[in-house]
């Protein structure tokens, strides 16, 4: 890989995260495919050799879980998921170069052969450890099979991760008072042989590496803490018959039947394991199908390619840390970016595929909406790392302000002109003005490909055919078509000039809409197989009647859709354990108007409030804290003491800037632990941005609040 703009003459790999075969896919799990979909996109339109591949996650207990308890196998089970996924991608214009799955014959083949380079290379040892054991059912319970309490926070969590408290990622053995999630039998440790993985060896490697890592930043923040803090290896085996088997020295390629034969041990991969390295296998088989001549998958992972992952940031560990010394340690090549993308929220809270508090995704297009629309929203609703609120009211404006009033505006009304007065594209060419706003157009595109912001590289387009409004309202071309009829022509067609700029650089965002307005352009082939110099070729000279690219949402439509989804939001309880997962914070969940939250109708006394001891304090110092998303810990003066106070705006805020700043504490809120760090009191701060409420005067650090 390069650290050279985009294009590069180097291949391109986009990935996106592999779902999980084990359930519906909703609007909030849509953002990373929608997202990775559009830069890979993008990356073509500037004419980099770009491949997109993704696959379905076949293996694991999130699998299993699910289908022991439908009763079903989990081959049988993930496969009939794997099959609507790669139904459903399509239908919101996802258009991968190849989708695979983990559990197909090119991901065997390759998880083993980088495994067994692993064992070859000295990086993998083995080591007693306790596993949970369920005596009763004769089972091991790797994982999710096992619940209990979490030894860092003490709430209730599952085996691999403590889901409902301080969100950390536990290994085998970790989990108290383990029982199984599956017949609710109590569980006890048994020790058992494992394969670790030695990712401690690549402390250093990996620190370098993040240091050139681009993408999101905190993909590369959040791994350095975890480095700093010194890296333990992973236990890269499970108990437990689903999964790859673990390829023994001297059994390679045995199938699990004949070893359970021979009663040698049923050790598979971890999950962890085999699901990234269906990105190389994902790619292979696209290189399979169409040749290496037109795309070559070694050159690429084993040569210059230029790597780009494209995850939600839960996973941001195991794909700055894990994946990349596995690539490291089997002689592949490096990973360029990760971009990781906050999560969609519902209404300021996580989606609940349990609770059935979701948008599905096939809910979305059966009520009839098309799916660019929801592209445009996920793309461009905030930065790629932020998270995104979804609402029907916010998709409603932004899809009649932005697409309809801005983007369909203008190529309407200049289109249809065109057509009425001069059959398409009038006898002139580009006028100064409009070339340089193209070219800004263009370079506003290119600059965010190169950022990883797929929201800037979305907003070219829209801020050109704002521009288009105010050049065609600016210079009325229905004044001059008799007065003036050359001037008339320049503007029509420097109007026609931008719309096709339009369907170049929005195409990405809105692969269908910008089909039919190439068509509509009466432009030849596709325009998907053009590149960013096409926005300045001059118009196709004919074209037929235009029609409206976009339809407005009526509000009667939102007012209905809510109520189905306030229906639910209803069904869904307070302990609901939510998709997204979210710290424990002090701040609130309202983004804007739209989403402010009732008034609390019961009144305290004065006298409650009283209780309430709030103070002036001012920030010492901030830092992340290591493995925790959201959470910074502060130490905060005021006045009498100084206080430690974890905060969950660490990726809200610049930490760096926060020393000196004057807030407001909740002294005497009762101790709290999160992620393993005491806080003691709290930070007052408004909405989902965590907006730090501060004094107005000077009160000095210590005043009392009344
Ligand atoms: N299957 C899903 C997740 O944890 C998991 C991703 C694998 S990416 C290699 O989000
Ligand atoms: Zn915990």
């Amino acid at each position: 890989m390069s650290h050279e703009e985009f294009p590069t003459d180097a291949p391109a790999v986009v990935t996106c995260g592999l779902p999980y075969a084990n359930g519906d896919l909703h609007v909030g799990h849509l953002r990373t495919y929608v997202g990775g979909d559009v830069f890979s996109r993008a990356l073509e339109t500037l004419g980099q050799q770009t491949a997109f591949v993704s696959g379905s996650d076949m293996h694991g207990t999130p699998v299993a879980v699910n289908a022991e308890s439908e009763g079903v196998s989990p081959e049988s089970f993930a496969l009939e998921w794997h099959e609507i996924y790669k139904e459903t991608f399509p239908k919101f214009n996802v258009d991968f170069d190849n989708y695979g799955h983990t559990h197909d014959e090119t991901n065997t083949a390759i998880t083993r052969s980088i495994v067994r380079t692993l064992e070859q290379e000295g990086y993998v040892y083995e080591k007693q450890i306790m596993v949970a054991y369920d005596p009763i059912d004769d089972q091991y319970l790797p994982d999710r099979y096992v619940e209990g309490t979490c030894p860092y926070c003490g709430e209730h969590a599952r085996g691999d991760e403590c889901d409902e408290g301080c969100q950390r990622h536990l290994e085998p053995g970790e989990i108290e008072d383990p029982i199984s999630a599956i017949s609710g039998n109590p569980a006890e440790y048994r020790e058992r042989t494992h394969k670790f993985f030695e990712v401690s060896a690549f402390s250093e490697y990996l620190s370098d590496f993040l240091d050139g890592l681009e993408g999101t930043s905190n993909a590369r923040n959040q791994p350095r803490e975890w480095i700093e803090s010194g890296l333990k290896d992973w236990c890269i085996t499970r108990d437990m018959d689903w999964g790859i088997d673990y390829p023994g020295a001297d059994a390679s390629d045995e199938s699990s039947s004949d070893r359970e034969a021979d009663g040698s041990s049923d050790l598979v991969l971890y999950v962890w394991v085999d699901a990234p390295i269906e990105y190389i296998s994902s790619t292979k088989q696209y290189t399979d199908r169409i040749g290496p001549d037109v795309y070559d998958w070694e050159e690429t992972w084993r040569g210059d390619g230029e790597i780009v992952h494209v995850i939600g940031r839960d996973i941001i560990q195991h794909h700055t840390i894990f994946w990349p010394a596995m690539l490291r340690g089997a002689g592949y090549t490096e990973p360029r970016a990760v971009m990781a993308s906050g999560f969609v929220t519902l209404g300021g809270k996580g989606f609940s595929t349990s609770r059935n508090r979701a948008v599905w995704a096939e809910e979305y297009l059966e009520e009839g909406f098309h799916p660019d629309l929801l592209r445009y929203y996920l793309a461009t609703n905030g930065g790629f790392q932020q998270d995104v609120d979804f609402s029907w009211e916010k998709f409603r404006d932004r899809v009649n302000n932005e697409l309809v009033g801005t983007v369909g505006n203008f190529l309407y009304r200049s289109l249809l002109f065109a057509h009425r007065n001069y059959a398409g594209t009038p006898d002139a060419s580009v006028s100064p003005e409009v070339e340089s706003r193209i070219e800004e157009a263009i370079e506003a595109f290119t600059a965010g490909v190169n950022d990883y912001s797929i929201r800037d590289a979305g907003n070219a387009a829209v801020r050109l055919a704002s521009f288009g409004n105010e050049y065609i309202q600016r210079n009325e071309p229905w004044k001059l078509t008799d007065d003036d009829p050359e001037q008339a022509a320049q503007v029509i067609f420097d109007c026609v000039q931008i719309a096709k700029a339009i369907a170049v650089l929005f195409a990405p965002i809105a692969p269908d809409r910008c089909a039919a307005l190439w068509a509509q352009l009466g432009e030849d082939g596709s325009v998907h197989d053009v590149t960013v110099d096409a926005a300045l070729v001059p118009p196709a000279r004919s074209f037929d009647e235009p029609e409206e690219l976009f339809e407005k949402i009526p509000d009667e439509r939102v007012e209905e859709l809510n109520e189905k989804l306030e229906a639910r939001v209803a069904e869904a309880t307070d302990d609901d354990t939510d998709d997204a997962p979210g710290e424990e914070t002090e701040t609130t969940d309202t983004t804007d108007m739209d989403d402010i939250e009732p008034l609390t109708t019961d009144r305290i006394s004065f006298e409650e409030f009283q209780e309430l001891d709030i103070r002036v304090g001012e920030i010492v110092s901030a830092a992340g804290i290591e493995g925790a998303d959201k959470l910074a810990k502060l130490e905060v003066d005021i006045g009498l003491e100084t206080r430690q106070i974890v905060a969950g705006i660490k990726q809200l805020h610049d930490l760096e800037s926060l020393p000196g700043t004057r807030v407001v504490i909740v002294a005497n809120l009762e101790k709290a632990e999160l992620f393993g760090v005491e806080s003691n009191g709290m930070l007052l701060a408004a909405g989902e941005k965590a907006d730090i409420l501060t004094t107005h005067g000077d009160a000095a650090p210590g005043t009392k609040i009344r």
